[in-house]
């Protein structure tokens, strides 16, 4: 006997988002992770003036806008090829790093807590099926106050982006050619003030809390597993050595030991699945993006990345395991705990960054705005590997392409009909109680997907079938 369905939308993510199970003998068979927004902003910036790329795509996005401030920007200064003071590296290190804790907290204790937490008694917050909550009352209770502090210590999070960036999300103050405010004294000891706050909240509240799941769902450490090979664009340049502080990466199943390279020409996207005319699976710079929403063997608006036709799993663990700092595992539980040790890991990079900051130092470069030429830019974004491609013609934006994490982590099918790491995730994962299946709703909030940024528009037609897990 299968069992199939329809989660629509998954609660507690970014961005409405479906996924389609299969469920046979108390197992998942088969599952389809569908993208319901078709994402414009690769047409809107057509014809713009590159130097705002940066300002209208850090808007794909209200979780991650840091991030796509930042490869646009560098995307534009790969092109005119200047290399910007140590001061603004270091800045746009700092705002990136103070917007990956505040999506940490809030992913953690905002969106993913509830999967392990009972909501208190009469909340309005939400209503859930989940019958699955195993932790004891008492630290149940206290859970739930961590939950009601997180709200403070995500707005400092922000407020710290906002101290350098004038405003979170969306900050201003990453520009081509460096930043837009000087690193004064006041603003390191205000920013060193909140960081304090939040890396006392990070190592007491979300990294033990994290570890403690494990004691009452050990399971969740085996199911989950996701993609078998993965990936990382790592984090923080830093122009001293050229090194970055997170490294970058790709490991594949056959060599689990060996960090190689990344050859960005080994990127490519596939359309097969996807809501857009089919053309030949090929590398980002050469796609065309006309959206098809008639097409029959398609289910979503996200693409099929692919490195070398294979799935990557990205994210804060393979981050982590790739940088050598998370050995512990690969599956569920694996995927939230790397994530509050990220956040540790993060605040110590900022902490020692902001000690590096000189006050009176330069911020800023002189350039000439591109005529014309081709570029690529990439970054460790929240959830995992951000990369742009862009093509100016005429001082003017003519293309440009971008891989968000989340179309890795949620990608359909490929041209092989070979699965997403989400997808590759779900199958195959046992589900105790076929009419509740929570199992599902744990492993998909795990990656903390965000379809926001994976792609836009929502279509008029809504699914009616609806499911809390
Ligand atoms: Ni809307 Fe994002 C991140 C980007 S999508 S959150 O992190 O880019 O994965």
């Amino acid at each position: 006997m299968s069992k199939t369905i329809l989660l629509s939308p998954v609660t507690h993510v970014h961005g409405t988002f479906d996924v389609t199970v299969t469920i046979e003998n108390h197992r998942v068979s088969d599952a389809r992770a569908s993208g319901t927004y078709f994402r414009g902003f690769e047409e809107m910036v057509h014809g713009r003036d590159p130097r705002d790329l940066g300002y209208f795509t850090s808007r794909i996005c209200g979780i991650c806008s840091t991030a796509h401030n930042l490869v646009g920007t560098w995307a534009v200064e790969n092109m005119v090829g200047i290399q910007v003071p140590l001061n603004a590296v270091l800045l746009r290190n700092i705002m990136l790093g103070a917007d990956i804790l505040q999506n940490h907290i809030r992913h953690f204790y905002t969106l993913g807590l509830w999967d392990w937490v009972k909501p208190p008694p009469g909340t309005t917050m939400f209503e859930t099926s989940n019958r699955d909550y195993r932790l004891p009352t008492s630290l149940n209770e206290d859970y739930v106050t961590f939950y009601n502090q997180s709200k403070d210590l995500a707005r400092k999070a922000h407020e710290l982006t906002a101290t350098f960036g004038a405003k979170a999300p969306h900050i201003h103050g990453i520009v081509v050619g460096g930043v837009s405010v000087h690193p004064e004294i006041d603003k390191i000891r205000r920013a060193l003030g909140l960081l304090k706050e939040i890396k006392d909240f990070i190592r007491t509240k979300m990294v033990p809390v994290a570890q403690s799941f494990g004691l009452y769902y050990p399971e969740y450490y085996l199911i989950g597993l996701g993609a078998p090979d993965m990936m990382t664009f790592g984090l923080f340049p830093d122009p001293l050595d050229g090194r970055l502080a997170f490294p970058e990466g790709v490991v594949f199943q056959e060599q689990p030991d060996q960090v190689q390279p990344i050859d960005v020409k080994r990127i490519t996207e596939a359309v097969t699945h996807s809501w857009y005319q089919d053309q030949p699976t090929t590398y980002p710079i050469l796609e065309e993006t006309e959206p098809y929403r008639q097409k029959e063997s398609a289910y979503s608006w996200v693409k099929a990345p692919r490195y070398q036709g294979r799935a990557m799993e990205v994210g804060p663990l393979p981050r982590l395991i790739i940088k050598g700092s998370y050995r512990q595992g690969r599956g569920t539980l694996h995927r939230i705990q790397a994530r509050m040790q990220e956040a540790a890991e993060v605040a110590d990079y900022m902490e020692q960054a902001l000690g590096r900051l000189e006050p009176c130092g330069p911020i800023y470069t002189q350039y000439e705005p591109p005529r014309y030429g081709e570029s690529h830019a990439r970054t460790g974004a929240m959830r995992g590997t951000l990369a742009y491609w862009l093509r100016v013609d005429s001082g003017k934006i003519e293309k440009l392409q971008i891989i968000t994490p989340s179309a890795w982590a949620t990608s359909p099918r490929d041209e092989r009909d070979q699965p997403g790491a989400m997808e590759l995730a779900l199958i195959g994962t046992p589900i105790e109680d076929e009419e509740n299946p929570v199992e599902v709703g744990r492993i998909i909030r795990s990656y903390d997907p965000c379809i926001s940024c994976a792609c836009h528009v929502l279509t008029a037609k809504g699914q009616s079938s609806f499911q809390v897990v």
